[in-house]
């Protein structure tokens, strides 16, 4: 259809508003007042660099009319994107999970299932990787109150953190106020609790919230799609799955230790310039972690980070 054919059918009635859920034939798309509208995708719609559809997307739609359906005409520029693998051969294409987020949170259980510091630190780099800020959160603190050491480390290289509680509402104040006013993306292992905390922020919203299985403590996959929730007073938060392919595929060693951002003074100063502070002599990044500038919990989560690049994890 051509584009002065459409604007004749729809009167010129556009409006432009977020993405709040993609599906393959319909997405739903909410305006700066909160009204939702579940619109059909133009045919004529290119998609090109964009990719795909996603929840964070900004979009022009005809919100229907007499004779024609809602209709999503437009993608407006993304300011930013998280990304995954598409399916297929070699991950040549890449899937966006959410657009324009400015605040990763990167969400992590206390206890249940059991903190590990390499968790927080992947998704930490699947922030750096798309220039995204990012928030730790520590749940569950009712089941575990201390905050783990690594925790306090990464605070002292500029992560800013919140511990708090879906269960108990503690520390949930704290966090509605770094969320406030921004478009933040959950993010974090299955069983972490990026659900529960979206019930607990969001009056009216209902999200599947699963258990942790008993037998390995791992969380369920419960959450199956993205989706945005909003409240009245700012507070707008995009549920996602917890994904382990997210964000970290298709790079080069050298790009991964640019995402540790306690490696950054060093790197360039390693004997070898492909060096990936594994093995290789007078390795300025190791020289550091042996002196205690850099925890050694930091360089073993790097080590895993490129071991799954290579495919060996
Ligand atoms: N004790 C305690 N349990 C919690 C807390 N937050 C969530 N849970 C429980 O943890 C389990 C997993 O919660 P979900 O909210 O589904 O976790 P999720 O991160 O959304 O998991 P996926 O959707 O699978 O990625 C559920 O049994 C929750 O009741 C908390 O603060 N304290
Ligand atoms: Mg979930
Ligand atoms: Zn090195």
């Amino acid at each position: 259809m051509k584009a002065d054919a459409f604007q004749g059918m729809t009167g010129g009635n556009m409006l432009r508003g977020m993405l709040v859920e993609v599906q393959r034939r319909t997405a739903t798309v909410r305006d700066e007042a909160g009204k939702e509208t579940l619109c059909a995708y133009s045919p004529g719609i290119r998609l090109g660099e964009f990719s795909n559809f996603a929840v964070g997307d900004q979009v022009e739609y005809y919100p229907g009319g007499a004779t024609q359906e809602p209709l999503i005409t437009a993608i407006l520029p993304r300011t930013s994107k998280i990304s995954r693998p598409g399916p297929g051969e070699r991950h040549a294409r890449e899937l966006i999970l959410a657009a324009n987020v400015d605040l990763l949170v990167v969400t992590v259980a206390a206890a249940q299932p059991t903190f590990h510091p390499r968790l927080l630190d992947r998704y930490l780099a699947v922030a750096e990787r798309f220039g995204i800020k990012a928030l730790i959160c520590i749940n569950k603190c009712d089941l575990q109150p201390v905050i783990p050491p690594e925790a306090l480390y990464l605070e002292t290289i500029g992560y800013d953190r919140v511990a708090c509680s879906a269960e108990t509402g503690e520390g949930l104040e704290k966090l509605r106020v770094k969320l406030r006013g921004r478009l933040a993306v959950l993010s974090g292992p299955s069983g972490a609790g990026k659900s529960s905390l979206i019930a607990a922020l969001v009056p009216d919203a209902d999200p599947r919230i699963g258990e942790v299985r008993e037998s390995d403590g791992r969380g369920r996959h419960t959450t199956t799609t993205s989706h945005l929730y909003a409240t009245p007073d700012g507070v707008r938060i995009i549920d996602t799955p917890g994904l382990r392919e997210l964000g970290l595929w298709n790079v080069q060693p050298a790009e991964v230790a640019e995402m540790w951002r306690d490696f950054r003074p060093y790197l360039g100063k390693c004997r070898f310039t492909d060096c990936a502070h594994r093995t290789e002599p007078d390795c300025a990044v190791r020289a550091a972690v042996d002196a205690g500038a850099i925890p050694d919990f930091r360089l073993q989560s790097y080590y895993r980070v490129l071991d799954t690049l290579s495919g060996d994890d």
